[in-house]
């Protein structure tokens, strides 16, 4: 599939798909939104892939943000629009069925936060910067960042950030927990990849489940998450990779999870 504004690359099980407008630091604009909402369904049809990662083109940004040029001049009504064709983007990565790893490669600003922040994991390359400085611009947040960012780094350090609009360096991310970890630069795709083909070599359909039961259960009590885990479960032994994974063990040998759609 042709996009304008994001390219797609397939490597076996494994799909990366990379925001490719370095010359405005990957601004979000309308296009790119249009084009990564085609793109997740599209990733969401094709069965064969197992784990996406999702970057930024260039050395110096992830997503800069939503696109400062395009949103100045929007009346309240078209603000609202953009506000949930974004949204729109950030819930498809979020419940695709498949883990999605945020390769950050530099600032991940505003939209761009809230972008890795729908992702499932987060990876920072160590020049990596994150902020929320929508408050600077006079606006909030508008992906969701509002309710993502607290949700995953508790609500003291969300309102730190969203308060402040402070930028905040690779470090400081992953001691509130906003990223899983950092590594050096110039391996942080070979880090991603790596990761994902561990996660890739898992039982796809258990990987996916997981997936569910975090996402789903996590919006639920505790008494109704664990019968919701307690189904999703029992969904397992419906699955023949349940009967490979555990043979494979007794057997003292790899699981072969060849067939997606067992
Ligand atoms: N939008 C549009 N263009 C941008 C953006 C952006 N978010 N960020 C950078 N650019 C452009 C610059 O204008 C510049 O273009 P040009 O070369 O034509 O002047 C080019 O990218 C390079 O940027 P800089 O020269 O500024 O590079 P620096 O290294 O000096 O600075 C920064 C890098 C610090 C990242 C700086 O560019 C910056 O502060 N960018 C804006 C960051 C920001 O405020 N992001 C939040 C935007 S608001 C948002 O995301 C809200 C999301 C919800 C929307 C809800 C819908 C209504």
């Amino acid at each position: 599939m042709d996009y304008e504004t994001i390219l797609f690359e397939k490597d076996g099980a494994i799909a990366t798909v990379t925001i490719n407008r370095p010359k405005v630091l990957n601004a979000l604009n309308r296009a790119t939104l249009e084009d990564l909402d085609r793109c997740f369904q599209a990733i969401a049809d094709d069965p064969a892939i197992r784990v996406v990662i999702l970057t930024g083109a260039g050395e110096k940004s992830f997503v800069a943000g939503a696109d400062i040029a395009y949103m100045q001049h929007l009346n309240p009504l078209q603000a609202r629009e953009f506000a949930t064709l974004g949204q729109k983007v950030m819930n498809a990565i979020e419940q695709l069925d498949r883990p999605v790893i945020a390769a950050v490669n530099g600032f991940a600003l505003g939209g761009g936060c809230e972008l890795a922040l729908a992702c499932d994991i987060r990876i920072a390359g160590e020049n990596a910067r994150f902020g929320q400085p929508e408050v600077g611009l006079g606006v909030i947040p508008g992906f969701a960042g509002t309710q993502r960012l607290p949700r995953l780094i508790g609500k003291g350090y969300a309102c730190e950030l969203l308060f402040s609009g402070d930028i905040i360096d690779a470090g400081e991310a992953a001691r509130i927990g906003l990223v899983n970890r950092t590594v050096p630069r110039e391996q942080l795709m070979s880090s991603c990849r790596e990761m994902a083909g561990r996660i890739a070599a898992r039982g796809p359909i258990a990987v996916r489940l997981c997936k569910d039961a975090v996402n789903n259960g996590i919006e639920m009590d505790l008494g109704r998450a664990c019968r919701y885990e307690a189904d999703l479960f029992a969904m397992c032994f419906s699955s023949p990779q349940q009967q490979e994974g555990m043979k494979a063990f007794t057997e003292k040998r790899p699981p072969l999870f060849d067939s997606d759609k067992d």
